[in-house]
């Protein structure tokens, strides 16, 4: 007889709160929340061309970026999900200036914030490219009971209590991390579930594919341009030429060379002195998954989980992947600083 046993998503949350003697089931039931958002959110993508989801929805978000009807549709679908969920008490998401707090007495006595990219890669939707939703859950520094403050959005990454990703690519995936390693979902549409697929992944120490956006290299600072050129060499011991792969997604991106191992940089650049990508919700949580997985992610400079944001959308340069390969760069731009 075949073996047809799954674990879905669910099912594996469960199990693993078994993990935690006196958890009291809040986490399990915020990540089960945001996994029936995400499984909402792809069934709008999956239509996108058929139904009206596709193009600019005419409004402009508060990083002066133009929002996709999508960007909007899923922003209201993941904060509803986490305000029905009773155990989350404020979400921060890229679609709004300021933190959203939840006052009703039912979520505010919730223990857990939520920051989060609704849709990540938006500008790839009308041309059926993968895009992605990044997240990440902290303990509340507040009382449970008071309203959320803006100090509980602005902790420093290393006291992510979870985080993850969802991918919508050729097929849709979840992957997340409690702080015990990574673990992926994949979703099985023909039984609506995300059905585990990976488990406990973990990402190469050396890799070979850099995913950096090239066409931006004559404003890098010295040390990714020279960086870039040692990619390029050749070096038959060490791999090299490495590959180049860039999707514009960073989940995508993030997702491959996670599973194949690879570095993922969005540098500081004359144009933009901080780099393009958010620290609270697109870096902090994707470096919580990379080191999770065995890798790391840094600023160039520093780990990017020991940086203490002092606002909710700020910027950061995010060097992210195989732990050697971001540990080069880091040399690079010290070398050529
Ligand atoms: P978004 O959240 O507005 O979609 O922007 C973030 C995206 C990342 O997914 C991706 O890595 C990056 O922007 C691509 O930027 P660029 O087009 O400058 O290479
Ligand atoms: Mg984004």
């Amino acid at each position: 007889m075949e073996n047809y046993k799954i674990t879905t998503l669910n099912d594996f949350i469960i199990l693993k709160q078994k993990d935690f003697p006196y958890a009291k089931g809040e986490l399990s039931s915020l990540l089960h929340h945001i996994g029936t958002a995400a499984k909402m959110v792809n069934k709008k993508i999956n239509k996108a061309g058929l139904v009206d989801i596709i193009g600019r929805s005419g409004e402009v978000n508060i990083q002066g970026e133009n929002q996709q009807k999508l960007d909007v549709y899923a922003d209201e679908v993941f904060i509803s999900a986490l305000l029905s969920s009773g155990e989350c008490c404020g979400v921060a998401t890229e679609e709004n200036q300021n933190e959203i707090v939840f006052s009703d007495t039912f979520a505010s006595k919730g223990k857990y914030i939520v920051c989060i990219d609704p849709i990540d890669g938006s500008s790839n939707i009308d041309f059926n490219v993968s895009v992605g939703t990044i997240f990440s859950i902290y303990r509340r520094i507040t009382q449970r009971g008071e309203k959320v403050r803006n100090e509980d959005f602005l902790q420093e990454g290393s006291t992510q209590v979870a985080a993850g990703y969802i991918v919508y690519g050729s097929s849709t995936m979840l992957v997340y991390s409690t702080g015990y390693g990574v673990n992926g979902f994949t979703l099985d549409p023909s039984i609506g579930e995300f059905c585990l697929s990976h488990p406990d992944i973990r990402t190469p120490e050396d890799g070979s594919i850099y995913s950096i956006n090239e066409g931006n290299y004559i404003h890098f600072p010295e040390g990714i341009k020279k960086y870039i050129k040692y990619c390029q060499e050749k070096d038959e011991e060490s791999g090299r030429p490495y590959t180049l792969r860039y999707i514009g997604s960073l989940v995508s991106d993030f997702h491959r060379n996670l599973i194949k191992g690879g570095i993922f940089m969005y540098p500081e650049n004359e144009l933009s002195p901080n780099g393009k990508l958010r620290l609270v919700y697109e870096c902090n949580p994707i470096a919580f998954i990379a080191e999770q997985a065995g890798g790391i992610a840094s600023d160039g400079k520093q780990n990017i989980l020991n940086i203490t944001p002092s606002t909710l959308h700020q910027r950061s340069p995010f060097y992210v992947g195989s732990i050697n390969m971001v540990r080069k760069t880091e040399e690079f731009l010290a070398w050529f600083s």
